[in-house]
């Protein structure tokens, strides 16, 4: 056998610039580089490697959990076709990533984590940030990292090593289980040296099939369709990540079938095709969540069916709702007891189109898709143009914004109130257009995710819209952007704290305690003078290009002005937080406590009990 003599860690880096990945004859490299922040527990092991390995580029975040954020936001926009490694020190390097890490795997997100581990030998233990214990010496804190991988190893000698990154790539390229793998690297192992098969560092180039449904499930769900009065399409992310935009626009438009859209599966179809209803659930319209509601057929496609999706079960009504689940995800295609359609989004779409030839949903419901859509613009454009304040409101800077980027450019977000309203609110135009990181709504995401879809594709601007928590929490990568080259536009939108909570803490009768950025003052509560927080000055002692916005003109002419700008540039604009988005046709389960000593809380109990009835279990077959 040929073989190499290499230190653990310069095979891993040797391994994993020669994977590539090939999906409908074309091939992307997998791992553009590695996101880290060095410490001891992996500066002489992979960093070495890392230098003498130019053509796997090291990138330099500011906090290991937004290096993640930015290698999960890289990959999302990719297709999951395309992503980086990232890598830590052992200790509180690492565990900055476990974030990160569910922020991927929740997501269904490809990402590789490479975390300094604490001396395999043990001779020297505990070492410097070593998590020691009683009842084992075989535990560390990367074990933190388990429940939130698809894959988890911990290499303690060089020789296994090859088995480990095989069953990294499997799980990391295979669509049904793709998330955050997490390979521990022991200190001391990293540096030992041993012969490795020269095969291991050949390139190798991993298919990514689409796998065609079973005929008789899809004759079945042909069936069904044929049968269904009202029958409504969900698409999730699924949709995306297999290109099924236009198999999904072919199959709506022929047979008039309405597509709601989850978060992640906005932009699936055009704001303004004749089909689309757009966001479904807790943060949807009208008209997507009374046809949920009425629907006697739903076909869920790439979706997880989160609570924000079926407004807590609540959002199907009809007594003989049945469900059609298009899912490459054995678990995802049996939820709600659907028939499960396992399949890629794009061949299933395609084979349904052809097995629905001639079918089309009743003229009643047509006119009604219709006249939902129509409605939905007109309240849309009302809610663009308010003209509240100032300080304005958040829908009328989603409008500005969303007016001022091209077709091609990206939204980017991920917590706060904002991801409700752009859900509700964005015209999407092309279906990488909306990037809402909203599985595990990760507080921080936004600017690090920004920088990963800016990196996807250089070509498209990226404008990320952030509050004022979120930003306080991470815009770190802010400097890695300057770093890097790479312009971000950043809307910050500054309210004083969290109108997302604490507009939910005010319907549950908890009238927005703990929610506000201001003084604590002799009343013991914090509700004194706004805190001094100066984000112009943050984002420009940054680096950044800064400005700041009071009226609706004012931003019109940031937004104009940051165009030319070549540096990543933030817009800091006061909203109002109290002039909210209502809620249209939903609900969300935030149980409400059953005793309390505050009126409020009562009275909100009264309501919750009545709702939460609501509820379905969905067992039928
Ligand atoms: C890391 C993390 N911590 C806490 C939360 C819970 N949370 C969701 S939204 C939110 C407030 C966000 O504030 P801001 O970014 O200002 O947005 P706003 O609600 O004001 O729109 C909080 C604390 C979260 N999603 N992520
Ligand atoms: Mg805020």
């Amino acid at each position: 056998m040929k073989t190499r003599r290499m230190t653990m860690a310069q095979a891993l880096v040797g391994f994993l610039k020669n994977q590539h990945v090939e999906r409908d004859g074309q091939e992307h490299r997998f791992f553009m580089g590695a996101w880290g922040i060095f410490g001891h527990g992996i500066v002489a092991g992979l960093g070495q490697a890392l230098q003498q390995n130019p053509d796997f580029r090291y990138y330099l975040c500011r906090n290991e959990q937004a290096g993640v954020h930015v290698a999960t936001a890289f990959a999302k926009a990719r297709n999951r076709l395309s992503t980086f490694a990232c890598t830590s020190s052992i200790g509180p390097g690492a565990t900055n990533m476990v974030s990160g890490a569910a922020t991927a795997t929740i997501n269904r997100l490809p990402v590789l984590l490479l975390p300094g581990d604490i001396f395999a030998r043990r001779n020297v233990a505990p070492v410097l940030q070593q998590l020691e214990s009683e009842h084992s010496q075989d535990i560390s804190v990367n074990d933190a990292f388990r429940p939130v991988s698809r894959y988890w190893d911990r290499i303690n000698r060089p020789d296994q090593l090859p088995f480990a990154v095989m069953e990294a790539m499997r799980v990391l390229t295979s669509p049904a289980t793709t998330g955050a793998v997490t390979l521990a690297l022991p200190q001391d192992v990293q540096t030992e040296a041993w012969d490795y098969p020269a095969e291991l560092l050949e390139k190798r180039v991993w298919h990514i099939g689409r796998a065609p449904s079973e005929r008789v499930v899809l004759e079945r769900a042909a069936g069904l369709i044929r049968g269904a009065k009202k029958p409504l399409i969900i698409a999730g992310g699924g949709v995306i990540y297999s290109e099924a935009s236009e198999a999904l626009a072919r199959l709506a438009q022929r047979t008039g079938i309405p597509v709601a859209e989850t978060q992640a599966g906005k932009g699936s179809l055009p704001f303004d095709h004749p089909q689309n209803l757009g966001a479904i659930g807790v943060t949807g319209t009208p008209g997507a969540n009374v046809a949920a509601r009425e629907a006697d057929l739903v076909i869920t496609i790439g979706t997880r069916l989160s609570d924000f999706t079926t407004a807590s079960k609540t959002a199907f009504q009809n007594p003989s709702v049945r469900f059609v689940n298009i899912n490459v995800a054995e678990m995802d295609a049996h939820k709600h007891a659907g028939l499960p359609l396992v399949a890629d989004a794009r061949v299933a779409l395609e084979e349904l189109t052809t097995a629905l030839e001639g079918y089309s949903v009743e003229a009643g419901y047509a006119s009604s898709i219709a006249s939902w859509r129509q409605q939905w613009e007109a309240e849309t454009d009302r809610l663009f143009n308010l003209r509240h304040g100032p300080p304005i409101s958040q829908g009328e800077v989603i409008g500005i914004v969303n007016r001022h980027s091209r077709p091609v450019d990206v939204v980017v977000c991920a917590a706060g109130s904002l991801p409700g309203d752009l859900h509700k609110l964005w015209r999407t135009r092309q279906p990488k257009g909306y990037h809402l990181e909203y599985g595990y709504s990760c507080m921080g995401y936004e600017i690090a995710g920004g920088l990963g879809v800016k990196m996807a594709d250089p070509s498209r601007e990226v404008y990320v819209m952030v509050g004022d928590g979120s930003w306080l929490m991470m815009s770190s990568e802010i400097v890695t952007s300057i770093q890097e080259g790479y312009k971000l536009n950043v809307i910050l939108l500054d309210n004083h704290g969290f109108s997302s909570i604490g507009g939910l803490s005010q319907s549950i009768g908890s009238e927005g305690f703990g929610t506000d950025y201001r003084r604590r003052t002799s009343s013991g509560q914090l509700d004194g003078e706004p805190l001094p927080v100066d984000f112009v000055a943050c984002a420009a002692g940054l680096g950044a290009h800064a400005a700041r916005a009071v009226t609706r003109e004012d931003l019109e002419q940031a937004m104009e002005a940051i165009r030319g700008e070549e540096r990543t540039s933030v817009i800091v604009v006061e909203v109002d937080k109290e002039a909210r988005l209502p809620g249209y046709e939903s609900w969300w389960d935030v149980p409400v406590s059953e005793v309390s000593e505050i009126g409020s809380t009562r009275r909100a109990r009264k309501h919750y009990e009545e709702a939460v009835k609501k509820e379905r279990y969905f067992l039928g077959s």
